[in-house]
């Protein structure tokens, strides 16, 4: 009864992704973002059971540098898609459950736009729950705007409770951000909104619902804006790789649970054993010191991600690992790849097995070219990387949270039907004291829903007066030789 209660209080009215926002954002328009698209700006496709037929999309033009050759999305093979699609709704319910076509999220560009947010049916895990769609679809509508022009859209709710959909790092008149109690009241049931702003900005970027869990349920779509003056970088094609984290639980149940105890969702923690293991690595009293100051500090090394792999199965482009969703290109072309985090509150680490990759991008900013092996995406964040397979062979995306408890998976292969292998997961990392030093502020804002937030006046260096967070302080207060990189938490250069 009372953790009942408790968690009709947890949960309460405030809407979580605007805590999110608001924790991160300074002003109401968002400066981080994330989204994907490109010339096959393959999308992604989730396991919607009934599309409705989407407002006309037109074909791409191309972009970048040399000319694009990949497919392009046309309003005939759009109809075509959402006709099968809806055959597939007829169909009974045993093989509609066992079919999870892989869809691809429609491609919708130009100035006007048509957007229905209504509930769909999904089925990620085999089991059938309830999505947040727009247009049918899951991640919604891949939208490809131009720079300098002016935009509208026209947001219908279809649900059975207020709506939303924010821009995620565009500047936009305030009134047009979309972050209900904030910036307008929000879209009500059956009412539509229409937007209509001037696009000041290039890049990738996405769009999520402000309102209530509805982000966490799927409302979320890449967004991308093609420069004026052409891209600085050529690239023969583009892709869109939207990461997201999928939940059979319910988004109420998560939070409410975290709120009662946050480690809930931990199922990492250090045992018995590992207090063995350690005392024969690192002595007795090493040991119990390590032991002593973590509890002093009610914190865990094993805290990694509040959510991990055992609730989450993480998405690329809408997909489960299983389904491997493929991007295709000719050996020698310079491939694209829009890395969107818009998941609820997972990091993921970025590689292409076997590939490096030129980050030329980041959260929507053309950015001096840098060579990564890997990255790491936080909520919310994008980053455009470039790559050039030349060999004929396919090439596994692979990305894995940062706790290791899970993964998304894309392949990049010369022909579709081609895989290749998945690599084994890295090492499950502990946190030390000097990470929550540098992390701490950060897992406090990088959580796109984040149910708490950084206390006020807390340092950002230093999660609290022991003896090894003030020195740890100190030795960040002073200037270092190793902080040199662009972002150097989140690029590792091997
Ligand atoms: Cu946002």
């Amino acid at each position: 009864m009372i953790a009942r209660l408790y968690r009709l209080l947890a949960i309460g009215s405030v809407s979580i992704p605007l805590l999110a926002c608001m924790n991160s954002a300074p002003t109401s328009t968002e400066q981080n973002a994330t989204v994907p698209l490109g010339i096959d700006l393959g999308g992604s496709g989730p396991v919607i059971a009934s599309p409705r037929a989407e407002p006309p999309a037109k074909a791409i033009a191309p972009v970048g540098g040399r000319a694009m050759t990949g497919p392009v999305f046309t309003r005939r093979r759009l109809l075509g898609a959402a006709a099968a699609t809806s055959a597939l709704t007829l169909a009974p319910s045993p093989l509609r459950s066992a079919l999870v076509a892989p869809a691809r999220a429609p491609l919708l560009s130009g100035t006007e736009f048509q957007l229905e947010i209504a509930a769909a049916p999904i089925n990620i895990t085999g089991r059938q729950r309830t999505a947040t769609a727009v247009n049918g679809s899951v991640p919604a509508p891949i939208l490809r705007w131009r720079e300098g022009d002016t935009v509208t859209l026209a947001v219908t709710n279809r649900l059975s409770e207020p709506s939303s959909i924010h821009w995620h790092g565009i500047l936009v008149p305030n009134p047009m951000d979309g972050v209900p109690g904030l910036t307008f009241a929000g879209i009500p049931p059956g009412e539509t909104f229409v937007y209509r702003f001037p696009v000041h900005q290039s890049g990738t970027y996405w769009y999520h619902s402000h309102s209530g869990f509805q982000e966490q349920t799927s409302l979320y779509g890449p967004l991308v804006i093609d420069p004026k003056g052409g891209y600085a970088q050529p690239f023969d094609r583009d892709y869109v790789v939207m990461l997201s984290d999928w939940t059979d639980t319910s988004p109420e149940t998560i939070v409410s649970n975290l709120k009662f105890q946050s480690d809930y969702y931990n199922f990492q923690q250090r045992t018995v054993g590992t207090f063995f293991d350690d005392v024969a690595k690192n002595g007795l009293a090493a040991t119990v010191s390590d032991r002593l100051m973590w509890g002093q500090m009610r914190m865990s090394p094993t805290d990694i991600l509040d959510v991990s792999g055992a609730t989450y199965t993480y998405l690329l482009n809408g997909q489960p690992p299983a389904r491997n969703w493929t991007a295709l290109f000719r050996p020698g072309e310079r491939v694209r790849l829009r890395f969107i985090n818009g998941s609820t509150m997972s990091i993921f680490d970025v590689r292409v097995d076997g590939l490096p990759m030129s980050i030329v991008q980041a959260d929507g900013n053309e950015v001096v070219p840098v060579m990564v092996d890997e990255f790491r995406i936080g909520v919310a964040e994008t980053y455009d990387v470039i790559v050039q397979p030349t060999a004929d062979r396919a090439y596994t995306i692979f990305v894995q949270s940062e706790d290791r408890t899970g993964y998304a998976r894309e392949t990049l292969a010369p022909r579709a039907g081609m895989e290749a292998a998945i690599p084994p997961m890295d090492p499950r990392p502990l946190r030390t004291m000097t990470d929550y030093g540098d992390g701490y502020a950060a897992r406090f804002y990088v959580g796109h829903v984040q149910y708490g937030g950084r206390r006020r006046g807390e340092e950002t260096r230093g999660c609290c007066r022991c003896r090894q967070c003030r020195r740890d302080a100190d030795r960040a207060a002073k200037p270092s030789r190793r902080r040199v990189s662009l972002r150097p938490a989140r690029t590792h250069l091997r």
